[in-house]
């Protein structure tokens, strides 16, 4: 085989990859009697198997609405109160056996109701995985700038360090994992901490990794070797380097350095 043709496929599956999402499908079974005021559920979630028409999906998953029951029903997004959205569903009858599926490609809540039953109604809640640690770098400097850290992995993350001269964040790892995929996604705003970055866990050096920067936020990709305890990020920068209080007394020390040199040149004139 060519040489230059397995190393161009090696270079394409390498960058095809990493972006790769994969989405899923869930359905939502409107069961038999759903119709009914008084029956003790109006959606069965099949990914929950919660009697509700609540559903929390990720982005780009899909939803299907199946029409298990004897009469029609419509899936319409909105709400009772306000009316139809015009967002996902319609105002088509479906009928028994009939199926209706939307793929949610934004984040948010999406209401929805049946127009013959108003009273049938559920939210698909859509998110992009992330989760935040609020208020990173409350503790440091005049405590006034504070950051959202999002993270998505299959544990937890806790933050126990921001260390100004170190320019380090110490994150603890909590929890037990949800999933196989050791893969730590961290958004680190560049004026929280800025890289090139050096990534510890456990007290070893990690090199798998990877990190991109877009719009002032660094997001570092890292595979995390099991049962990691400790994860800190060594920086180029970290707040509050010049925080405001330093800005203001650099600003007073340079005035009064031009205003003194302004002063000494006017006396060797005279
Ligand atoms: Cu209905």
């Amino acid at each position: 085989m060519n040489i230059l043709f397995l190393i161009t496929s090696i270079m394409l599956f390498s960058i095809a990859f990493p972006n790769f999402v994969f989405a899923s499908s869930y359905d939502i079974n409107i069961p038999t009697g759903a119709a009914s005021p008084d029956a003790p559920y109006f959606w069965q979630n099949e990914k929950s198997g919660l009697a509700t028409g609540d559903m929390d999906i990720l982005i780009d998953d899909t939803v299907a609405w199946k029409n298990a029951d004897t009469v029609a029903h419509t899936v319409t997004s909105g709400t009772p109160s306000d009316g139809p959205d015009g967002i996902f569903g319609n105002s088509d009858l479906l009928n028994p056996g009939q199926s209706y599926q939307f793929t949610f490609d934004k984040k948010g809540q999406y209401p929805y109701y049946c127009l013959i039953h108003p009273w049938m109604t559920g939210t698909v809640s859509v998110t992009d995985g992330y989760q935040t640690i609020p208020d990173v770098g409350q503790t440091v400097g005049d405590g006034n700038a504070v950051f959202d850290v999002e993270y998505r992995f299959n544990r937890a993350l806790s933050l126990t360090i921001v260390d100004e001269k170190q320019k380090l964040l110490t994150f603890e790892i909590l929890g037990h994992s949800q999933s196989d995929d050791n893969t730590l996604k961290i958004r680190l705003p560049a004026d929280l901490i800025d890289g090139p970055f050096v990534i510890i866990v456990d007290g070893e050096k990690i090199t798998d990794y990877e990190h991109f920067k877009d719009n002032d936020l660094n997001t570092i990709s890292i595979s995390m070797p099991e049962d990691s305890k400790l994860l800190t990020i060594i920086g180029t920068f970290i707040m509050p380097e010049f925080g405001m209080i330093s800005i203001v007394i650099l600003a007073i020390a340079t005035m009064c350095i031009i205003m003194m040199g302004q002063k000494s040149r006017f006396q060797l004139h005279f």
